[in-house]
């Protein structure tokens, strides 16, 4: 499929996912949340993929929120339509993604777009990242899992803060109260991203899969996360994963995966 408003690179089991659309601060309309769909399912489903990075264009912005321009005009009705398929559609996807996905943070996180960054398994930002949910702002809510998974992240009151506020924090801020992972300056963001990525494929992809699925089962409504635990475990052994990991260990080799 040919992209309009993103890149996607494959290069040495990673696919890097770029929202380009630079002047408008890699804002998040329609057609980029169909194509970042499409790239994700597309990655999902290549054997020779096992990390994605999310990223925006320039050294602005990662994604400035959704765009304010396209949903100035909607009705009650097709908020919530946008929602559940937004939802559907790119955060709930990537979240439960059984490849690991990276946000590299490059610059404003905001609304939609800090609430993507959420939905990824593990965010690094740039120093020059600026993170918030300015929607109520706007005189909405943030729409795309941000009242939820914010609270996750950083617990209750931070959340509502963070929220009622609409205020913007650094990113040395946003370390602070866990909301990413790591900063580091935006020279190193791409280099940082792919060792990490780099670390991640050492291990089996099969047993990240599951230990994503069981880490997910503890913020699902009526999953007892444990159980999942027990299953997502059960059902790592006589993989052929398994037996490589394990013989590696017994023959004191690096295991092949
Ligand atoms: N949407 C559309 N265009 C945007 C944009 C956005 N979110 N953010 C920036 N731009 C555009 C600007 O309009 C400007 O375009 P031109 O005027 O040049 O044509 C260009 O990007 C450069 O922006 P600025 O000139 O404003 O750049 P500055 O450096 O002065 O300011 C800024 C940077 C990030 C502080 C500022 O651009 C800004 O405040 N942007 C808006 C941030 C924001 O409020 N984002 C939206 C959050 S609300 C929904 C579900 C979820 C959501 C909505 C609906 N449904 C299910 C219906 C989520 C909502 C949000 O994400």
């Amino acid at each position: 499929m040919n992209y309009q408003n993103i890149l996607a690179n494959n290069e040495n089991g990673i696919s890097t996912i770029t929202i380009n659309r630079p002047k408008q601060l890699n804002a998040l309309n329609k057609l980029t949340i169909d194509e970042l769909h499409h790239a994700i399912n597309a990655a999902q489903n290549n054997n020779a993929v096992r990390v994605l990075i999310l990223t925006g264009q320039g050294e602005k912005a990662f994604i400035a929120g959704a765009d304010i321009k396209e949903f100035a005009g909607f009705s009650r009705q097709e908020g919530k339509k946008l929602s559940s398929d937004g939802h559907d559609k790119l955060f709930n996807l990537v979240e439960n993604l059984s490849k690991p996905v990276i946000s590299a943070i490059n610059g404003f996180a905001l609304g939609g777009g800090l609430e993507l960054a959420m939905a990824s398994h593990i965010r690094i930002a740039a120093e020059s990242a600026k993170l918030g949910l300015p929607e109520v702002g706007l005189g909405v809510i943030p729409g795309y899992g941000g009242t939820q998974r914010l609270a996750h992240l950083t617990g209750k009151g931070k959340a509502m803060e963070l929220i009622m506020t609409a205020n913007m924090i650094n990113a040395q801020e946003a370390l602070k109260i866990g909301l990413v992972n790591h900063v580091v300056s935006l020279s190193e963001l791409t280099d940082f991203s792919i060792k990490m990525a780099s670390r991640i494929m050492r291990n089996s992809p099969m047993a990240v899969g599951n230990a994503i699925r069981a880490v997910n089962a503890n913020y699902k409504d009526g999953v007892d996360g444990y159980q999942e635990e027990i299953n997502a475990f059960g059902d790592c052994f006589g993989t052929e994963e398994f037996i490589e990991g394990t013989s590696a260990f017994l023959e004191k080799r690096k295991p092949n995966f």
